[in-house]
């Protein structure tokens, strides 16, 4: 190990079964902080399918039930760019390699000619909708990114857009697997997601670097980051790198570590290890992702500064460039916030009108809807000041039209549904209060009586504002506000 990684500290490690919602939020989810959960994982399928007795993966299994599926595998001996290089594969294809690696017992660090390959970023429930080899935990549940991909693609093109397009519409839900000595570079996640993995059998090394300490493993241009923390770091590249202070972890089989936005991380497989991982953003770590966006929008337009006069569009080009890198571009994301403002808001009426006329106490549901509109509008607030927004964005959505839609019907229905478990999870909810979740399009009526063209932030804030007004014309829960310290 390399003498110029100094850990500083462990990450905490906590029995899920005894940590409530509310506290992972607290001390977690909202404070960004990493957090090794155990206990969650019990009566899961993958757990018993996909391990044999004695804690090694169940090859065999995976060879006989998902041999012909393909896949992507990357070759953690060899970069390329910022990754390691990857190439398809059939799985059987894969485990016939694993198994040949195995009886040579090969690692990353003794390098003695043998390939390792790490199967990565497999869409395992999507591609088995019906095998369910796990169920998410509640603490992962509010997940805005993949209960938007599972009806809407992310970017929106219209020149490259076809219905069926699977890398679109895809998801974040993954399976990995390989043998011990496999390896993920350091990275922070995509869209500066949050993710969870958790390990269905062997045990993960990881190394930890706050957002507050990134910037020491970049280069003095903040272009390029270290790619291995136990490679060759040269201190001309990267100056700052030894004083990098790490967290480190020891992950065990059945353990599911959560990432925070925005971290640093290196992961080493210490034996044959399989694991599901998720990334996921909502109301709390939406802000991360706009933040994201807009750095990865000035370095693409950096990248072509110098062809911008004779650029016909070059605002459009900066934006496809951005669209190609980061995944998303500035309208994809405006046009995420705004269904999920919309989904959030008719659950949000459906719930003040059900309070109004019932008894229950529905108050920390509408809290919780009431939070997640108010962290989309603080992050409109941001977007308004942006530049790269101003008039090159025509009209994006007419409300009329999305509620048409039977996608949008869909991400409703699935955002409802999520609520729901989650309260079930919670035991929150009383039997007589199951009938108040759904979805009726009708209550949006008041939406509709406001300008229907959300085409700028601007826009949304306004609706926002209207919709709000509304609500508490209607409510006797005191008054909703949509001001936070932000705005002050
Ligand atoms: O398990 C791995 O190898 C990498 C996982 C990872 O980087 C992540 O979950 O963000």
């Amino acid at each position: 190990m390399s003498v110029n990684v100094n850990i500083g500290g462990h990450i905490e490690k906590v029995n899920g079964k005894e940590l409530s919602y509310n506290e992972f939020v607290k001390r977690y989810m909202e404070k960004n902080q990493p957090v090794v959960l155990t206990g969650l994982m019990d009566g899961w399928r993958a757990c018993r399918d996909w391990v044999i007795g004695n804690g090694q993966p169940n090859l065999q299994y995976f060879s006989s039930h998902f041999g012909c599926s393909r896949v992507q595998v990357a070759d953690c001996g060899r970069r390329e760019f910022t990754d390691q290089k990857r190439v398809e594969m059939s799985v059987s294809d894969f485990i016939s390699h694993w198994l040949e690696v195995s009886s040579k017992d090969c690692t990353y660090a003794s390098g003695n000619g043998q390939t390792l390959l790490y199967l990565k970023d497999w869409h395992f429930v999507k591609e088995y909708p019906d095998y369910a080899p796990y169920t998410t935990p509640l603490f992962f549940r509010d997940d805005w990114l993949n209960i938007y991909l599972d009806s809407h693609p992310m970017h929106w093109d219209p020149d490259t857009y076809h219905k069926t397009n699977d890398v679109n519409c895809s998801d974040y839900r993954f399976v990995y697997m390989g043998p011990k000595g496999t390896w993920t570079p350091l990275h922070a996640d995509v869209f500066r997601s949050y993710s969870w993995s958790a390990n269905v059998c062997g045990k993960k090394k990881w190394f930890f670097l706050s957002p507050s300490q990134c910037h020491l493993v970049y280069d003095s241009n903040m272009k390029s980051s270290v790619y291995d923390i136990f490679g060759d770091v040269p201190d001309a590249k990267f100056p700052d790198f030894n004083k990098a202070i790490w967290l480190e972890c020891t992950q065990e089989q059945n353990e599911i570590i959560f990432v925070p936005s925005g971290w640093y991380h290196q992961v080493h497989n210490l034996e044959d290890t399989i694991s599901i991982n998720h990334n996921w953003f909502n109301a709390y770590n939406l802000d991360w992702v706009w933040k994201l966006l807009v750095k990865d929008y000035w370095e693409a337009r950096g990248y072509i500064e110098d062809i911008r006069d004779i650029c016909d569009d070059f605002e459009g080009l900066c934006q496809r460039n951005l669209a190609a890198n980061t995944g998303m571009n500035f309208s994809d994301f405006f046009i995420f916030i705004s269904r999920f403002s919309l989904a959030n808001l008719i659950q949000l009426y459906h719930l003040v009108r059900y309070h109004q006329n019932g008894a229950c106490d529905l108050f920390t549901k509408i809290q919780h809807l009431a939070s997640n509109l108010m962290s989309i509008r603080n992050v409109c607030v941001k977007m308004e000041s942006i530049e790269g927004f101003g008039g090159n964005i025509a009209a994006l959505l007419d409300i009329r039209d999305v509620l048409e839609e039977p996608e949008f019907l869909d991400l409703c229905m699935a955002l409802s549904k999520t609520y729901e478990i989650m309260d079930e999870q919670r035991g929150q909810i009383p039997e007589m209060e199951k009938e108040i979740f759904g979805v009726d399009l009708e209550d949006i009526s008041f939406i509709e009586a406001s300008d229907t063209k959300v085409s700028t932030p601007k826009d949304l804030i306004r609706g926002l504002n209207y919709a709000f007004m509304k609500l508490n014309g209607i409510s006797n829960l005191g008054s909703f506000s949509l001001i936070s310290s932000d705005d002050i």
